[in-house]
């Protein structure tokens, strides 16, 4: 993380004053495969990044959270106990996760904080997550002596996203951010909560994702509606999701459903077969594989899905021009990032190659960010 604990605690000694408290952190994330499938019960495989959130905490004793967002340079305070909350969505997610603690029964008190992040907003590296499970840490450690496990941590976030900001996002991105390891990918079974760290050390390749900058917001956007196509799908299959569905019995309820709902449940049928292909790839080190499911993931993120965006699908087609081994849109897609599988030799050529040909057609250069796989949520100081 480029922010340091000074630069967060010198901005919070000037804007709220007094004493320096903690200083907790959670990072971002990317994922390799699996996308929209942590809703469905299936697969994913994500991994924490370097960049993340990090803030710092002082209990004051009160009700009430005073809070100032470095990066918007924006204060305001509002008291635990009142239902309705602050209105802007950067404080909400504080809110919400100290309200979702509190229904789990930890004695929640008021606290005085500032936060800071680097992950770039927008661009579907999850910075929302980070700072879901910065907050759902620090208090379980201030206030309720780390009781609470880790995987309800990340069952707090996802609740914060469903009750206070209206997106029913799956458990992934929150999952990552608390449980990430350096160097580690994992591999979450979204049913069953079970996960496995995999070592990520591809010998001659690297993951660089490449932000579009066109602006995702997934937010009262068409997200929930892909996850409602998906229950619906389920529910004509009389299954409880999409998890283990196969093309045959999507096939068999064809004319039951819309159009549109059967193009998204195909997608995601065979988004829960590539996950299985990566697992075994990535055991043979066979990174081909690995990159060329990634490229029918983007096809079908793009096609079925319909989450991609005029830039994703150009950055993915360079990606392909340039021989990337794997490139697609990740996360929740409607902007952000592609994910590359690049082998080292064509590094510099690839992203030379992106920026020129993305600022000539767009008019200005999209960001490239190598991935370094970093640790989960933790205290500072
Ligand atoms: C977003 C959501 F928050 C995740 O839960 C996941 O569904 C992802 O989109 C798509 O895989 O990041």
């Amino acid at each position: 993380m480029k922010l340091t604990i000074d630069d967060v605690r010198s901005r919070f000694i000037k804007h709220l004053g007094g004493e320096p408290g903690y200083v907790y952190a959670s990072p971002g994330r990317i994922n390799l495969i699996g996308e929209h499938t942590d809703y469905n019960e299936g697969f994913v495989f994500p991994g924490a990044v370097e960049q993340g959130m990090i803030a710092e905490i002082r209990p004051n004793g009160t009700r009430t959270i005073r809070a100032y967002s470095i990066d918007l340079k924006d204060y305001d305070e509002f008291s635990i106990d009142d239902e309705k909350g602050p209105k802007a969505s950067h404080f909400r997610y504080l809110f919400g996760v100290a309200r979702e603690m509190m229904k789990l029964g930890v004695p929640v008190e008021g606290f005085d904080t500032a936060f800071a992040g680097d992950v770039p907003l927008g661009a579907g590296m999850s910075s929302s997550a980070a700072l879901e499970s910065t907050y759902a840490y620090a208090i379980n450690d201030l206030f309720g002596e780390n009781k609470i496990a880790s995987m309800d941590l990340a069952k707090v976030g996802q609740a914060t996203e469903h009750n206070y900001l209206g997106l029913n996002c799956g458990i992934m991105d929150q999952f990552a951010s608390v449980h990430g390891k350096k160097g580690n990918l994992m591999r979450l079974d979204c049913r069953s909560g079970e996960f496995e760290y995999f070592p990520w050390e591809p010998k001659g390749y690297r993951l660089v994702l490449v932000n579009s900058c066109v602006k995702h917001e997934l937010a009262g956007s068409p997200y929930n509606d892909r996850r409602n196509s998906c229950e619906r799908v389920a529910k004509a299959l009389g299954m409880p999701s999409l998890r283990g569905a196969s093309m045959e019995q999507l096939e068999a309820i064809k004319a039951q459903i819309s159009e549109e709902d059967y193009k998204r449940a195909k997608y995601v049928i065979g988004e829960e077969a590539r996950v299985y292909a990566v697992c075994d790839a990535l055991q043979k080190g066979d990174y081909e594989t690995v990159g060329q499911k990634m490229y029918e993931t983007h096809e079908g993120l793009s096609k079925d899905y319909e989450v991609s965006c005029e830039e994703l699908d150009f950055l993915n087609d360079v990606a392909k021009d340039c021989g990337v081994t794997g490139s697609r849109i990740m996360g929740g897609g409607f902007g952000g990032c592609t994910i590359n599988l690049v082998e080292d030799h064509l590094y510099d050529t690839f992203t030379k190659t992106v920026k020129e040909q993305f600022k000539a057609k767009y008019g200005k250069e999209p960001i490239v960010i190598d991935v370094v796989i970093g640790d989960g949520a933790r205290r500072l100081c």
